[in-house]
């Protein structure tokens, strides 16, 4: 089976699974962890931040950011195919009470004059508009990556305006492989970011949010109040450091493996990919074959090859380390025999 539909799919390595036997734990609730506060210490460090908290998921760790910096009635401003507003289950409205403003990106990336009209003005009949989300890499258009001057015009019009920026940044460590842009570069232009452990880094479980101190000691609050205040957590924790440690320059083969898929894709008849492909994301327009994108994943299946719909006559394959050069090799001779 040649596994594309994400790259949340991969599977611990030896190396992981002997870091957590042999973790280091104690109950994180009193802060009593110490694999749990060395990686929150790593990861603050790693986004220049003041300080950072270990969460379960990319999913709660963007809503614990909107549940600190928002109150509810506020308006959150950010790009229409964000997956805060688009798979989240609506989190953002039924836990933090939040409205959003979705405004259409292009490439993932919203326009910073649309971004400042949309900024509400003092008046009895708006909302507050009291933050912006950004997401880098964007997943929904294919792993784009957010360009820096982008986030930065962003930023600056969120500052002027005293509004919070967060970066859903579930797949950031691709966008800085692929950019050369730092972690650090990126972080000075949100006042929070989340990043996930367990995409193409491979941990099991969890994700990191980062801000300064103020904002992180709300935000283990609020992660309390959601049941997210874990016990011997340095258990994954651990493997998340791992992750860190051996796996971060390797997202460049993902890279390779998504380009290598994107072009010969590109001579297969039927199938067309959508996105320029800059990381580890490819959309396939699957239109010219007859199917629409849930009947081909069902062929694909047949084939031995998994992959998700990402629109009506999308599919979406993502490359990440359980999936090497031969499995992309054997992927696109499985497509080509069935086209
Ligand atoms: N994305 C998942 C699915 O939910 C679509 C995937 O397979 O790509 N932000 C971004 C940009 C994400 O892509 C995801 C996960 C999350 C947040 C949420 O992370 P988790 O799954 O850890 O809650």
């Amino acid at each position: 089976m040649i596994d594309l539909r994400s790259d949340t799919i991969t599977k611990p390595t030896e190396n992981m699974r002997l870091a957590a036997y042999h973790s280091n734990v104690g109950d994180d609730v009193y802060g009593e962890d110490p694999t749990v506060n060395k990686l929150e210490e790593q990861a603050a460090e790693m986004l220049g931040k003041e300080a950072a908290l270990f969460v379960t998921s990319g999913t709660q760790g963007n809503q614990i950011a909107a549940l600190t910096h928002c109150n509810p009635g506020d308006e959150v401003i950010l790009e229409a195919s964000a997956h805060i507003y688009l798979y989240e289950a609506a989190a953002f409205s039924a836990l933090a009470g939040v409205q959003s403003r979705p405004i259409n990106g292009y490439r993932g990336a919203m326009d910073p004059e649309e971004v400042k009209s949309a900024i509400r003005s003092e008046d009895i009949h708006f909302p507050v508009t009291s933050l912006i989300c950004l997401e880098n890499t964007h997943n929904k258009a294919g792993g784009a990556i957010l360009p820096l001057e982008n986030m930065q015009a962003i930023y600056q019009i969120a500052k002027d305006r005293n509004i919070s920026v967060h970066l859903d940044g579930a797949r950031l460590f691709n966008a800085s492989v692929a950019s050369g842009v730092t972690l650090k570069e990126y972080g000075q232009n949100a006042d929070s970011v989340q990043f996930c452990l367990s995409k193409g880094l491979g941990a099991p479980v969890g994700s990191i949010i980062a801000g300064n101190k103020s904002f992180i000691d709300e935000a283990r609050k609020w992660r309390k109040r959601l049941g997210g205040g874990l016990r011997q957590a340095g258990i994954i924790a651990a493997p998340a450091l791992v992750a860190l440690e051996e796996n971060v320059e390797r997202l460049t083969i993902d890279h390779e493996n998504a380009q290598y898929l994107a072009d010969e894709i590109a001579n297969i008849k039927g199938v067309k990919v959508e996105n320029k492909v800059e990381t580890n994301i490819l959309l396939v327009n699957v239109k010219g074959t007859g199917h629409d994108a849930v009947s081909f994943i069902d062929v694909l299946k047949k084939e031995n090859i998994l992959a998700v719909p990402f629109g009506p006559d999308t599919i979406r394959f993502v490359t990440n380390y359980e999936v090497t050069r031969e499995n992309t090799k054997t992927a696109i001779a499985r497509i080509n025999g069935v086209l």
